[in-house]
């Protein structure tokens, strides 16, 4: 099937430009201005703009499963919702339980996903444990399109030493991939929920105070230090400070090359959430916490100076009722995790684009073609070239509208973005040349395909 984009504006790699683009089968086939139709089926583009399909660095599906913890959005659900929401492959965390090899976190993951996702997708893997096996199976974890992995500073069963850290750095740029690190410092966390529960303070308020700025500025130096001893490249994921985005900062003056990603819920929610009444906080809680204004005004400088590098969700959806709840006597125990699988792209582009902080070519830098360089499927995906995928995401600048859980395909009864207006709808997503969200609405389920990745494209 051919398909011909007319008269849009299209995100290029080099930058926007007007012209047509053709789709043959599952690859971009042409760019140019005024392509014939041919036999093309012709989809007008006229005052939208066309972007590389966007790329979510930071989803959590089918967490907890069988837990009375478990995420509310499964593969299913959660890739329709990213479709809806112009994203065309998510970067998953598959995560092994404690003392089991890599290999069967990999099958339990596909057993998840194959058949089931409507995007295309690809899996981080987490690392808890350090062995001569667990080294031994990185090798065949590149063979089978894992070159990205995950480790957590903070959470007592997942996290790892400094020295596992720093032997798990070497030994994944060694096979060519990234590193990425949740950096909260887990003792200082533990002394904080104890210092909460001291003071008499159980309520969702509590939570951010549990986790203060130092707390990240501290795990993102300590990881820094970790990436320069280990000599190779780092990627933090979910930075929400000033703090730490500092320590990047003086990281990257010394010459160290590191990457970050940040999210939509610390760029537009503050930590004000948290006091709302009743136990309406509890929908806000994830680590890190969202946190005082200046820290967001922080990012948004960071972006605006290209210091971030991609725009992840840490999609991780737990349903208000009755998981959340679970927490309602204590902070502590509210499963941490907010929904935005589909609402990103419409946020970035109101609160970036349309409000004058970021231009549309950097919004496709963050969500298409860094994460598709990080991640080692460039240009394959995240560029609207001849020979790349067919995954490409129209987005229509005129319709705005009002975000609201009534009207989203994320399977949970709230959205933190409840009444935020979106100036942007994601309008058409073609996935591999095939039309697969029309007018907003998914048409087409369950044509996800796994994506076998390469080495991390390093460019800083
Ligand atoms: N933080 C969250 O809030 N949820 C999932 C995992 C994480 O690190
Ligand atoms: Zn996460």
């Amino acid at each position: 099937m051919s398909i011909l984009i007319q008269n849009g504006t299209l995100f290029l790699p080099a930058g926007p430009e007007k012209a047509d683009l053709r789709l043959e089968g599952e690859k971009i086939a042409q760019i140019g201005p005024d392509l014939p139709q041919g036999g093309s089926r012709v989809i007008d583009a006229a005052g939208k703009l066309v972007f590389p399909g966007f790329i979510d660095t930071h989803t959590h599906f089918e967490m907890n499963k069988d837990t009375p913890r478990e995420t509310a959005d499964n593969w299913s659900t959660g890739t329709r919702a990213a479709l809806a929401g112009g994203t065309t492959c998510v970067l998953d965390f598959a995560e092994p339980r404690r003392g089991h090899s890599l290999h069967s976190a990999l099958r339990v993951w596909h057993d998840r996903a194959d058949g089931r996702a409507s995007c295309h997708y690809g899996f981080h893997m987490t690392i808890k444990d350090w062995d001569p096996r667990i080294r031994a199976e990185l090798r065949e974890m590149t063979t089978a399109g894992i070159t990205s992995y995950k480790i957590y500073m903070a959470y007592a069963p997942m996290r790892v030493s400094d020295a596992v850290a720093c032997k798990v750095v070497r030994a994944v740029g060694e096979e060519g991939g990234v590193v990425g690190c949740h950096c909260e410092n887990g003792d200082l966390v533990d002394c904080g929920i104890a210092a909460m529960h001291a003071a008499g303070r159980f309520a969702p308020e509590a939570h951010p105070a549990s986790r203060p700025a130092a707390v990240e500025g501290e795990a993102v130096n300590r990881w820094l230090a970790i990436s320069e001893s280990a000599g190779y490249p780092v990627n933090i994921v979910h930075l929400s400070t000033r703090r730490g985005m500092e320590a990047v900062r003086s990281a990257r003056l010394r010459g160290q090359s590191c990457y970050v990603e940040s999210c939509p819920q610390y760029l537009l929610l503050d930590e004000s959430r948290y006091r709302l009444p009743g136990f309406e906080g509890a929908k806000y809680v994830c680590a890190p916490p969202l946190r005082p204004l200046s820290d967001q005004e922080a990012l948004w400088e960071a972006l605006e100076d290209l210091e971030v590098d991609t725009i992840g969700t840490d999609h991780c959806s737990f349903r208000f009722d009755p998981v959340k709840k679970l927490g309602e006597g204590d902070f502590a125990a509210i499963p941490g995790g907010v929904p935005g699988v589909e609402h990103r792209a419409e946020l970035l582009y109101t609160y970036g684009v349309a409000a004058g902080r970021l231009s549309a070519h950097q919004m496709m830098r963050l969500l298409s073609e860094q994460p598709a360089r990080l991640f080692g499927m460039y240009p394959q995906k995240g560029a609207l070239a001849v020979g790349s995928d067919g995954d490409i995401t129209i987005l229509d600048p005129g319709a705005s509208h009002f975000i609201t859980a009534a009207e989203q395909y994320q399977n949970v009864d709230y959205t933190p973005y409840e009444g935020m207006e979106s100036r942007c709808r994601v309008d058409t997503v073609l996935l591999s040349g095939e039309v697969a969200v029309e007018n907003g609405r998914v048409v087409r389920e369950n044509r996800g395909r796994y994506v076998r990745r390469g080495p991390a494209q390093f460019w800083r």
